[in-house]
């Protein structure tokens, strides 16, 4: 399967079908939607149920989410993921499952996603930057994976790790940078319904600048935890390092919640600008957890989130 990204196709022209198919078969209940029919067969669809964790804010175009690109495993312009991404092999792919789970393993990805509920979750995003957007990710939730494998007692974190592959990640060659890129969540934070794991956006698969074929998005928390291109998934005792956590440690929590009265040492937090607004466009408001607080904010419970930025 070579999967290239199609920027010929035109999603705009979709969007009243995929709204209508919405409406009527997916939200009344049918499970495995087929798209097939919508668009050229070379672009593989994935099928996805629509959801309530979904925002109704207006998606980022296409267009955007894949020409605006943080994956320093590329190199550290914006568009240089968009640019260098199609260089990584994502098929075969793996995921080395391991630490505080009964069924270690190296899982293919087929196994990975085999009998998961894919939803569509359009989430906004948030990154530490002051930047934001709106995602239609295509995805599952981290934790049926997690209970797939079964977590054992003594867990209380998950460390997950992005392919090392400097032949076709050619800023891994950069020393300066810790690679691999390593992130973490607390138990509960992975478990949590709003943590999936992404496959696609937009009804297809993942474009690798966008971390294909498997990344973690986590829409409460700054875009850093989000990583990208998956190979490993370990249950811990401990807290795990985090790759900005080791760069720069003022700046950069384990935690890392979306928080506009929390400024960043160097910037403010208070206010974010969505892409696509144009140069003219005002900055909107942040929103504690990126607007999750009825979901999330309960796992903090009683935690000084200035001290645990
Ligand atoms: N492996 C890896 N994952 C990563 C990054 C990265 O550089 N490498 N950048 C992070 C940052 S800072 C952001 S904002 C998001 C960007 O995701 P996007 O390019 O899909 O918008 O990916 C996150 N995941
Ligand atoms: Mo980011």
């Amino acid at each position: 399967m070579t999967y290239r990204f199609k920027t010929s196709l035109k999603w705009s022209s979709l969007t009243p079908r995929m709204d209508y198919m919405n409406r009527r078969q997916v939200l009344a209940g049918v499970g495995a939607m087929a798209l097939t029919a919508m668009v050229s067969p070379s672009v593989a669809k994935i099928a996805a149920k629509a959801s309530a964790f979904s925002t109704d804010e207006k998606p980022n175009t296409l267009e955007e989410i894949t020409n605006h690109n943080n994956f320093y495993e590329f190199g550290t312009s914006k568009s240089d993921p968009a640019q260098h991404a199609h260089q990584l092999t994502t098929d075969p792919w793996s995921v080395k499952i391991g630490g505080l789970v009964d069924k270690p393993g190296n899982y293919d990805l087929a196994d990975v996603v085999k009998g998961v509920d894919m939803e569509e979750r359009i989430y906004r995003f948030r990154c530490v930057e002051g930047w934001s957007m709106v995602v239609p990710w295509i995805g599952f939730e981290l934790a049926t994976l997690l209970n797939r494998v079964g977590v054992q007692s003594g867990a209380k974190y998950v460390a997950f790790e992005t392919l090392h592959r400097p032949e076709e990640m050619p800023f891994q060659n950069s020393p300066q940078f810790p690679w691999p890129y390593v992130e973490g969540l607390r138990l509960d934070e992975a478990m949590n319904p709003l943590s999936i794991l992404a496959t696609g956006l937009y009804g297809e698969e993942m474009p690798k600048q966008n971390g294909a074929p498997l990344r973690l998005v986590v829409p409460w928390k700054y875009g850093f935890k989000s990583i990208k291109s998956i190979v490993g998934i370990t249950l811990l005792s401990e807290m795990p390092p985090t790759t900005w956590n080791n760069i720069g440690p003022n700046e950069y929590g384990f935690y890392s919640n979306v928080n506009p009265d929390v400024s960043h040492p160097r910037w403010s937090q208070a206010s974010e600008r969505r892409l696509g607004g144009g140069i003219f466009a005002k900055r909107q408001p942040t929103l504690m957890f990126n607007g999750y607080g009825d979901e999330v904010a309960s796992l903090y419970d009683g935690m000084d989130l200035r001290v645990n930025y």
